[in-house]
């Protein structure tokens, strides 16, 4: 009967993702890419700068019909000496992809807008691939996709992958083109919207690919612990094939456990349900992860699965069945020294070495979904995993198109990390001004989510009301109702007050279930040094976090960890102060340059009482 109640949410999720097929005309995500025969587009790009959009629409600001010579995506060179072309790619104007555009030409620093990228090559199909599609880690914001000429279709979103299918008659061994219009402009109803305390990175952020598929492809699978303790080992899942072959069986092998077992295969979704013998769950101590193949007779995908549980238990989270508190930091993908997107496992592994050096368990990657190198090495690393999507502040919660949108990177985000043992934590959104229309909004996120994947927590970032007896800050959003963890973000000490308010602040939620503050932090620039009361000084912020380490140790029960903003200095063009900021938030506990501020160690000290003596939690 629960195989059951579990199919019908799966043709949930199938009826939803062919939705935006049509909506979208993307095709349903490939996941596990590094296991996939791939061919890299990344390197030099050629590109044009469009403010004008000159490249898709004429003098009358109509659209260009989609064999018109002057459109940027249609070939640029000259067909005869009075050919009046102007426009054309060249060598001497080049972007590297994958990578912002902002950091590589100090002319982009504020670029928001269209850019038009081109990228020529030769390919040649390996001789057992059936279906080629095109992948894209990540384009922020928009992307229109052409290849020699051809639309293949349109993405919107800037943090999750998307792939399109190549059609056989149109790559050519030689003398491809692929053209892609990046539009990153802010709009009131995008997803983030016009406001955010962030860059706006604009570009072919992450990598590209072609994909090779074999016919009857294992496109996605989700082979996962059950979400509860008590289930011992019950892995329940599914695996999605592109097409069904008569009498081929789906066969799942786990070596390290004497695992191999067979599944008919009824139709293109393969439930697959069995129990692991005793095994080492994944945890941060002890990050285990398993080598499992998945194979049919067209294809075989490898891949590595940690296999634990997270559930919450009153106002308790439980990791494999026991007791966890979450030392975390928020980092934002961006590499201070830089001042870039962050996009590579070397990126990854700079990032995940500061939280770690801080002594983390835990990190919150905000406030979108980061590159897969960072859950990835999560995963190896044992560091647990907080992912959310960009529903930040005051998108338009009232249109059904925003949620759409919203929706759709929720899908994204979750198909691709889905088997990262990592990843505990599903957040739906950040600081949501409270009414009616965004509780709703919020509300369908979380159903979304919880359908998707039901083994993991769900929550988003909240904010805190002062009771009317002005002493005590309460949690008490609508919203909660729907999380299993109530997460918010407070600022005592920064945002009004001095650090010295954390002394007589207490601190309570309305709903019995495990409470996180998953923000608090206060600016300084490093190498500023001053007394403590002096604003913006490294001694001002190693004041405000020994006040808040302070406060933290007397937190009612039910307080589950915290995630401090922010792991390192971002740019943000919210942050004018001439000589403090100059454009980035200084909150970091880490400056541009890579140093470590004060605070830093004040945490680091609060983290390394924690894991010797757990009881100074309280
Ligand atoms: C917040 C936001 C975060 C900002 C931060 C700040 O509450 O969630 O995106 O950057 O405060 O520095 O004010």
């Amino acid at each position: 009967m629960k195989i059951f109640g579990f199919w019908l949410k799966l043709f949930g999720i199938i009826g939803f993702s062919l939705f935006h097929i049509a909506v979208f005309s993307q095709d349903e995500l490939i996941t596990n890419i590094p296991s996939r025969n791939t061919y890299s587009l990344d390197g030099q790009w050629q590109y044009i700068v469009d403010p004008y959009e000159t490249g898709i629409y004429d003098y009358r600001h109509k659209e260009l019909s989609q064999n018109d010579p002057q459109a940027y995506w249609n070939p640029d060179t000259a067909q005869n000496k009075s050919d009046r072309k102007e426009y054309g790619y060249s060598d001497k104007y080049v972007l590297k992809v994958p990578g912002d555009w902002n950091s590589q030409l100090p002319e982009f620093l504020y670029y928001e807008g269209t850019l038009w990228y081109k990228k020529s090559f030769d390919y040649h199909k390996s001789k057992n691939a059936n279906r080629i599609f095109l992948y894209f880690g990540a384009v922020n914001y928009r992307a229109d996709v052409y290849l020699n000429g051809s639309k293949l279709g349109i993405h919107i979103g800037g943090f999750t992958p998307f792939n399109f299918e190549v059609p056989d008659s149109l790559l050519k061994e030689k003398g491809n083109f692929l053209v892609i219009r990046v539009d990153n402009k802010r709009s009131a109803e995008g997803v983030p919207t016009l406001n955010t305390d962030w860059w706006n990175y604009g570009g072919i952020t992450r990598s590209v690919k072609l994909i090779e598929l074999p016919a009857a492809a294992i496109r996605d699978y989700f082979i996962q612990l059950k979400s509860k303790s008590e289930t011992k080992g019950e892995v329940e899942g599914w695996v999605k094939l592109d097409s069904v072959i008569s009498g081929d069986k789906l066969r799942i092998e786990i070596p390290a456990l004497r695992i191999n077992k067979i599944f008919p295969e009824t139709g293109k979704i393969v439930a697959v349900h069995f129990m692991l013998p005793p095994f080492r769950p994944w945890s941060p101590e002890n990050p285990v992860c398993y080598q499992v193949v998945i194979s049919n007779g067209a294809d075989r995908i490898e891949e590595k699965i940690g296999f634990r549980t997270i559930e919450t238990r009153g106002r308790e989270i439980l990791l494999n069945g026991k007791p966890v508190f979450l030392r975390g930091v928020c980092i934002h993908e961006e590499i201070p020294q830089q001042g870039r997107r962050a996009f590579s496992p070397q990126d990854a592994m700079q990032l995940l070495g500061w939280a770690r050096e801080l002594g983390c368990n835990m990190v919150r990657l905000a406030h979108y979904p980061h590159d897969e190198s960072m859950t990835r090495l999560a995963d190896s690393l044992g560091i647990m995993v907080w992912s959310e999507i960009p529903v930040y502040w005051t998108i338009d919660f009232s249109s059904a198109a925003v949620l759409e949108n919203a929706e759709k990177q929720l899908n994204e985000m979750i198909t691709r990390d889905h088997n990262r043992a990592s990843i505990m934590i599903w957040s739906v959104g950040n600081e949501t001004p409270v009414s009616q229309t965004r509780t709703h909004f919020m509300k369908t996120l979380v159903d979304s989510a919880k359908i998707m994947d039901p083994t993991r927590l769900l929550t988003a970032a909240l904010e805190v009301n002062l009771h009317a007896n002005q002493q005590t800050r309460m949690v008490d959003d609508p919203l909660g109702e729907y999380l299993d963890l109530i997460a918010f973000n407070e600022y005592l000490g920064w945002y009004g007050g001095t650090p010295a308010s954390c002394r007589t602040a207490n601190w309570e939620t309305k709903y019995n279930k495990p409470f996180f503050i998953s923000e608090t932090g206060a600016g300084a620039l490093g190498g500023f040094h001053a007394d403590s009361l002096t604003i913006w000084s490294e001694e001002y912020q190693e004041w405000y976090f020994r006040e808040q380490v302070s406060m933290f140790k007397r937190m009612p029960a039910g307080f589950s960890g915290v995630s401090p903003w922010i792991l390192a200095d971002f740019r943000s063009p919210r942050r004018n102060n001439p000589v403090y900021q100059e454009g980035w938030n200084r909150k970091g506990l880490i400056d541009q340059q890579g140093g470590k501020k004060k605070a830093f160690f004040v945490l680091k000290q609060y983290y390394s009482e924690i894991i010797l003596t757990p009881s100074t939690l309280r």
